[in-house]
């Protein structure tokens, strides 16, 4: 459950049908205390949920650790261009690497099978009513997976910009991605999920000439909030700026081989 925004912790993994109550918390409102209480309990239950999943997110990263396996959490609006990035960068990289990918979205298994497409393995993670992934999900997917030594594993998130930032899925670097038709003023209205990325990508560069986006004042603002973050523009849908992100990818992996 997110407890910030309310929602339910109910999900399905689409290779099994059971509903995971993980988190292991009830619902216990009290109104005997009045709104205090209720506030206090709220309080309590977000860190305990957070607690829960830090615990869950540090058993992940150990895993990606011992196998030397680069896990990336793709974070972003819905409709950004997040599959379609994955799309690309399997398409023209799969000779060179070896990819994985998860896939969180609410309902349906269509992502996964635009990934699949590719020759990729993926798994399909639904949410249900929730709106971001969690440890406890990607654990189950990495069981499913069983990605190998060496690989990329991409995590697709829910499209949201806002729940996604809290949860630490055990990745090595988060990547937001915003596109040019959400507005440049993106970062600063949701800081959270832009101070805790590493990388930001700029897509759909193809369509600046007919929409008010500056890209500069969009960079700015996301410096604003987290100075520290690498940015890349792209078109997943000319294939402009896709070189720089690619070297990325493999710098890190070297990186890591050699870390
Ligand atoms: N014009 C343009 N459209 C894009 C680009 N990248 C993605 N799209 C389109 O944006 C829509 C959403 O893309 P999708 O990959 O499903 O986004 P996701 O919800 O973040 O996974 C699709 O219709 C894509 O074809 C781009 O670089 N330029
Ligand atoms: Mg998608």
């Amino acid at each position: 459950m997110c407890v910030t925004c309310g929602c339910s912790s109910h999900h399905t993994h689409s290779t099994d049908d059971h509903h995971h109550h993980h988190h292991g918390q009830g619902h216990s409102h009290s109104h005997s205390n009045g709104n205090h209480g209720v506030q206090d309990k709220l309080i309590n239950l977000e860190k305990d949920v957070l607690h829960e999943n830090a615990l869950l997110a540090q058993r992940n990263r150990g895993y990606f650790d011992a196998k030397n396996i680069l896990a990336l959490n793709l974070v972003s609006s819905p409709g950004s261009g997040k599959t379609m990035l994955l799309e690309c960068t399997l398409r023209d990289l799969k000779e060179e690497l070896s990819f994985y990918v998860i896939e969180g979205d609410q309902q349906t298994s269509l992502d996964a099978d635009r990934i699949k497409a590719t020759g990729t393995k993926a798994v399909q993670i639904n949410t249900g009513k929730g709106c971001h992934l969690d440890a406890h999900m990607v654990l189950h997917a990495i069981q499913d997976l069983k990605p190998e030594e060496n690989s990329i594993l991409f995590i697709e998130n829910v499209g949201n910009l806002v729940c996604p930032s809290m949860f630490d899925l055990g990745e090595n670097q988060r990547v937001v991605i915003m596109s040019v038709t959400e507005g440049d003023d993106k970062p600063i209205k949701y800081p959270d999920m832009f101070h805790t990325s590493e990388v930001c990508i700029i897509n759909k560069t193809d369509l600046l000439p007919y929409v008010p986006f500056d890209v500069d004042r969009a960079i700015e603002n996301a410096k604003k909030i987290n100075p520290k973050l690498q940015f890349f523009q792209i078109s997943c849908t000319t294939g402009e700026g896709l070189d720089g992100w690619y070297d990325w990818l493999k710098q890190q992996t070297t990186e890591l081989k050699s870390a």
